[in-house]
């Protein structure tokens, strides 16, 4: 079970599904022996970056150093999943600049925006449209699409063990696995 090891970069508005498919894939590379590493709001935002809020100069060093943590990770050898929303482009392209060539794998979650609101597992959709909720991405702050995402799922249409195949697939097809 040789792989190689990469950072799989979920970007997506809140409620688009990254968490839920990046459990779901972890899942099925453990099932092929591969060793991950999973990055989301539980262990990032609450620990590493609780210093930090929601303003852009605070998402940008949120996406910052989690870029500099992944980075880590893959050089330990491991295949890295990250679940951050990553509103903004340039952000996510300064990662792609931090590592290695074909070490990072954007991964756009689509989903539109009235499917992501009425999920809204948190209410947060639904503070953000009280105005409760200031600079909420995709009510009163940006969220700029991948332009050249290297897949793009859609969970508007996709069931989640779909777009998991579709990303085992790309992976396999490009022999990181
Ligand atoms: C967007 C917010 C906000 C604001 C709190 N805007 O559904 P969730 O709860 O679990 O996902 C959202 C999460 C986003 O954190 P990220 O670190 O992924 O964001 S970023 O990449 O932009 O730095 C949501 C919650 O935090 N949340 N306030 N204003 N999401």
């Amino acid at each position: 079970n040789h792989h190689k090891s990469v950072t799989v970069w979920f970007t997506g508005l809140s409620g688009s599904g990254k968490s839920t498919i990046s459990v779901e894939l972890e899942k099925e590379l453990h099932r092929s022996g591969v060793r991950t590493y999973r990055l989301d709001g539980d262990n990032i935002r609450h620990g590493l970056n609780k210093d930090l809020g929601f303003d852009p100069d605070d998402r940008k060093e949120n996406i910052r150093r989690i870029g500099e943590v992944s980075k880590l990770m893959v050089e330990a050898g491991l295949v890295v999943l990250t679940a951050f929303i990553s509103p903004y482009r340039t952000d996510r392209e300064e990662v792609r600049n931090m590592v290695e060539h074909g070490e990072f794998i954007e991964v756009f979650v689509d989903a539109s925006i009235e499917t992501c609101a009425a999920r809204d597992p948190k209410g947060l959709y639904q503070k953000a449209r009280a105005g409760k909720v200031k600079g909420f991405t995709g009510i009163d702050a940006p969220y700029e699409a991948p332009v050249n995402p290297e897949i793009t799922v859609n969970t508007d249409e996709e069931r989640i063990e779909e777009s998991v195949q579709k990303i085992i697939s790309y992976l396999k097809t490009k022999q990181y696995l």
